[in-house]
């Protein structure tokens, strides 16, 4: 890995490296081993004032740039992180711990996300629409908002920075990234990237540090009036009302509480590899794991008996060993959220079929490592069927119908992602309409979003928004319509063209 130890790496300001106003730092460490992988700035408002500054220069320039050069921009940098995938994929088994193929997944749809908005440039597209009175022309244009503040997660390093950053570039817009505090490195390499790419100074900053104080002036700062943020759903709520005295446009990418849906007539060994996948890939600290499996009564039991004996069989271990199938949760708060959970669970009543346990053994005692954790027999209401943990922890829960299945998915207050295993076509079709989600999946887990497909979730997962795909655009631009009259005389709408008498 090109860049560990304890070097301090600094802000990204204007097109110059700084530090924090502070000159305070914080450390960077790897979940897998603690680590020190880097001190990064402790930023505050005074950085996030130099940034906005820098970027509400950058943008009057940036918006003149034609789209389809703004697009070329883009593309370069999608060349360029090709070019250093295996050293970002590594990176990242080191300073988020997910496992090398999952990483290497994380990286790749951050080049499929830039290739795909670098596209954009050459569209954008309007509308034209016939106007109601003569000699006059009517057209829609999407315009750039300004300033972004991109706040991202760890779960996602390099993939969420670019849902965020590449469709607001191409829009027109400069940004401010603040990226989470548990992989700033990996934030730093994307902006680094990034201006590789020949992107002018100041079109992107990156402001480290942590959310209540970077963060929070981020959301408050009156010169950026659009904020994206993909976290949880508290810290969703305190950034709504952070932007709310200035009106900004808000998206917001929250929880999830995912299930998957096992029918009766399912092929029961193909439902296990995706709850498996689902449930435990990225040690389940994805919006989209699945941390609830409904499953008919007829299948129950023998689903049962061979998800636990496949999450026995999950090997425990750093990313970066090649058979390593978890890797360790974020960090030490991380762990412990989770484990309390098991006592949660426990206390409910809920049958701990397997896991429930820190793992460490060798090795892995100097990380975060949780075992796969299943809990049997839950009912649809207990705290651990209703509240995220995202952890490697999955819950049982038994329906005797396809309706009960639809109203136990239904029954929390998230709506990302849900998946159904059947073989009917009719139920399939049915729980498309049905399930209460942004993303629903047929005979897959509830994981695998691709990049040109809208992404998000109804109710408490968001705000109604969405990223990746077209309607990303919808985040970054607005629209604004415009009226030509070629006919050299007022004419008025609603009035010239109405009939006496009609
Ligand atoms: C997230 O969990 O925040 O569909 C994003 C998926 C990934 C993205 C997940 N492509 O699971």
């Amino acid at each position: 890995m090109a860049t560990t130890g304890t070097k301090t790496f600094k802000n990204y300001i204007g097109g110059e490296w700084v530090d924090a106003a502070s000159g305070e730092t914080f450390e960077s460490l790897s979940p897998a081993t603690g680590e020190v992988i880097g001190a990064f700035p402790r930023s505050g408002k005074e950085d996030v004032d130099r940034a906005a500054k820098a970027a509400r220069e950058a943008y009057e320039e940036w918006r003149l740039v034609p789209a389809p050069e703004r697009g070329e921009i883009l593309f370069r940098f999608a060349e360029i992180l090709k070019r250093e995938k295996a050293e970002l994929t590594d990176l990242m088994t080191r300073e988020m711990g997910k496992v090398k193929a999952e990483a290497g997944g994380d990286v790749q749809e951050a080049i499929d996300m830039t290739y795909y908005m670098a596209g954009e440039g050459r569209r954008l597209w309007g509308q034209t629409t016939p106007s109601e009175l003569r000699d006059k022309f009517n057209m829609s244009v999407r315009v750039p908002i300004g300033v972004v503040g991109a706040i991202t997660p760890w779960n996602f390093p390099i993939a969420i920075p670019s849902w965020k950053l590449a469709p607001a570039l191409v829009c027109g817009n400069t940004v401010i990234l603040k990226p989470a505090e548990d992989t700033p490195l990996l934030g730093e390499r994307f902006v680094e990237l990034l201006e590789e790419a020949g992107l002018p100074a100041g079109v992107v900053n990156i402001v480290h540090g942590f959310g209540e104080e970077a963060g929070d002036a981020l959301a408050r700062h009156p010169d950026v009036p659009v904020i994206t943020f993909t976290g949880s759903r508290e810290t969703g709520v305190a950034v709504t009302k952070a932007a709310a005295d200035f009106l900004k446009h808000v998206h917001l990418e929250l929880g999830g509480k995912n299930a998957i849906i096992v029918m009766d007539d399912a092929d029961v060994d193909l439902a296990v590899e995706g709850i498996v996948w689902s449930a435990f890939g990225t040690s389940g600290q994805r919006c989209t794991a699945a941390s609830r499996v409904i499953a008919h009564e007829a299948v129950y039991g023998e689903l049962q008996k061979k998800l636990v004996e496949r999450a026995e069989q999950l090997r425990l271990g750093p990313g970066w060993e090649d058979d390593t199938d978890v890797g360790p949760v974020i960090n030490r708060a991380a762990i412990e959220k989770i484990h309390s959970y098991t006592q949660i669970g426990r206390d409910e009543g809920a049958h701990l079929l397997t896991g429930g346990e820190v793992a460490t053994e060798g090795e892995l005692e100097k990380g975060f490592y949780y075992r796969p954790t299943i809990f049997g027999d839950v009912d649809p209401q207990m705290r651990i069927a209703q509240e995220e943990i995202f952890g490697p922890t999955t819950a049982l829960i038994k329906v005797g119908s396809f309706d009960e299945a639809i109203r136990a998915a239904n029954g929390i207050r998230y709506g990302l992602s849900s998946s159904i295993y059947t073989r009917d076509v009719n139920k399939a079709f049915r729980a498309m309409r049905d399930l209460v989600t942004g993303i629903t999946y047929i005979n897959a887990g509830t994981i695998g979003a691709e990049v040109h497909l809208p992404f998000g979730g109804t109710k408490d997962t968001g705000n109604g928004h969405r990223e990746a795909g077209q309607a990303a655009l919808d985040v970054f631009t607005e629209w604004k319509s415009i009226y030509v009259d070629y006919s050299g005389k007022l004419q008025k709408a609603q009035i010239d063209n109405v009939k006496p008498g009609a």
